[in-house]
């Protein structure tokens, strides 16, 4: 047997879903009716759809096999069973409570945690994990490294916590106003950028000291469990399944959006350890989302978790689905693209401030530039800068973090290699035309979470790629075409 280089997908496809290409002008055309916003446009407009990772993996033909399982009883469905024995034996937590998606998870842990005035310290926010623990009340409290928002900055934990800053706000407010801390596993906002076990269990070990609890974000724990593996001192020879299990020893609990790591299409959880606690959680989540053993999901979507979870955590799928975000990031690399490094686990973060140096950062050059790949390619990323960052929620004024990306997020075990190579092309093609690429304005701004349907317009002309290159389509798949 020959010493093997290269991986391949540990899958092989039984089912496709036909891709749509357009033409240069159809992608201006929808571009604009979705007022520049790649969130506005429709799917089918899309070729290769790298908005998000989340909820958009493909299902194996067990998962499937699983929703034919779906026990549809109101109360105490059989698959709330497996879901709850699925997450106790994985990320082993003691009370397990479903919730629609993740959102949910955090809504319930922050209206039953957070008294108006209290701090949340996290290493870096995230936008809807934000959102309700301000709308409970809360200031967030940045405390990841400094790292972090330093993208050349090529650490491997930039998601680690900084211990110093996590001190001197507990002094500075008191325990008594931090519910907890919100620790989120490879940093969604910092480029996928994984936390090490050592952080983790003394980030836990100090909370611990001062009594507040630990409530992680356990959304993309598993591909943090993989980086600790590769890139943590004596954790080779460890299974993805027991770092994982380790990593949540420490902590108190977590929500979870089990639509990225546990490869299904909706769906999330709650899960605690202490009693109390998961008795205020499973009356809240009557309220919200549904009884505590169904939490706003069909019996049949708590089945595809159970096993998806159980999949996730399979050595041969982490690897394959990391490495088909690395072969990405290399290629744009090696092109000389500026990016987040090191590559993260869930996609590539490409840097909108060095791509554009044209675009002054109010006129939001990671919008620009998601729009313009969008133009020019027909790929579909997501803004992750200024616009996501929102306003201060005191002053009202905007927000400039640090990092303006856009994110190139990998569905899994949904492209295949040749599309990462047609990404690649596309993002290396507009940068050597970046210069033509135009800066946007609101035209409308959403209060709550605005990156999601606010619009824009270009601050000069009508379009956001000003060149002429029209690249037609080759028409292939395209059902009902060219017969
Ligand atoms: O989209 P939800 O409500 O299932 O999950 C919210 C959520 C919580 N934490 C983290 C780290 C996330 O990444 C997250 C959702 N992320 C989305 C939708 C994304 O595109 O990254």
């Amino acid at each position: 047997m020959p010493r093997r280089h290269s991986w391949a997908e540990p899958y092989k496809i039984k089912m496709v879903e036909h891709l749509r290409m357009t033409t240069r002008a159809e992608r201006e055309e929808a571009i604009r009716e979705a007022g520049f916003n790649t969130f506005l446009l429709r799917s089918e407009d899309v070729y290769i759809d790298l908005l998000t990772d989340s909820g958009t993996s493909a299902m194996s033909d067990r998962q499937w096999a699983g929703l034919m399982m779906g026990d549809e009883a109101y109360a105490g469905s059989r698959n709330f069973y497996n879901l709850e024995a699925a997450v106790r034996r994985f990320y082993g937590y003691r009370h397990v409570i479903p919730t629609h998606q993740g959102r949910g998870a955090e809504h319930i842990l922050s209206i039953m945690c957070i008294k108006p005035g209290d701090f949340v310290p996290g290493n870096m926010y995230f936008t809807t994990t934000k959102a309700h623990q301000e709308l409970a009340g809360a200031t967030f409290v940045d405390v990841i490294i400094d790292e972090a928002h330093d993208p050349q900055s090529d650490l491997p934990f930039k998601g680690n916590v900084d211990l110093r800053k996590l001190e001197a706000l507990i002094k500075r407010v008191g325990a008594g106003r931090i519910p907890y801390l919100c620790l989120q596993t490879n940093v969604n906002m910092a480029g996928g950028q994984p936390i090490s076990l050592e952080n983790l269990k003394a980030t836990c070990d100090l909370c611990h000291r001062h009594g507040i609890r630990v409530m992680m974000d356990a959304t993309r724990a598993v591909e943090n469990a993989y980086f600790i593996r590769m890139r943590e001192k004596g954790q080779s020879h460890r299974t993805i399944a027991d770092i994982l299990l380790d990593m949540c020893s420490h902590t108190d609990g977590c929500t979870n959006s089990a639509k990225k790591d546990s490869l299904v299409n909706i769906g999330g959880w709650l899960a605690v350890n202490d009693d109390d606690l998961a008795d205020k959680a499973r009356n809240l989540v009557v309220v919200y989302e549904g009884l505590h053993t169904y939490g706003g999901l069909a019996g049949r979507d708590m089945e595809a978790m159970a096993i998806g979870i159980e999949e996730s955590v399979q050595l041969d799928h982490i690897r394959a689905r990391i490495g088909q975000v690395e072969y990405l990031g290399n290629a744009l690399v090696r092109a000389g693209v500026p990016i987040v490094r090191p590559i993260g686990g869930h996609g590539i973060f490409v840097d909108a401030a060095r791509f554009l140096p044209h675009i002054p950062r109010e006129e939001f050059p990671a919008q620009a530039l998601a729009a313009a790949l969008y133009v020019q390619s027909g790929v579909r990323a997501m803004e992750r800068g200024a616009v996501s960052a929102g306003r201060h929620h005191d002053t009202g004024e905007n927000l400039f973090p640090k990092l303006e990306l856009i994110r190139l997020t990998i569905p899994r075990r949904v492209y295949t290699q040749a599309h990462m190579d047609v990404t690649a092309e596309a993002v290396i093609d507009l940068y050597e035309q970046a210069e033509n690429i135009v800066g946007l304005r609101f035209t409308f701004e959403p209060k709550h979470l605005r990156f999601f349907q606010a619009r824009f317009e270009p601050v000069v002309g009508a379009r956001v790629l000003r060149t002429e290159t029209i690249d037609e389509p080759v028409a292939v798949g395209a059902m009902g075409d060219g017969i």
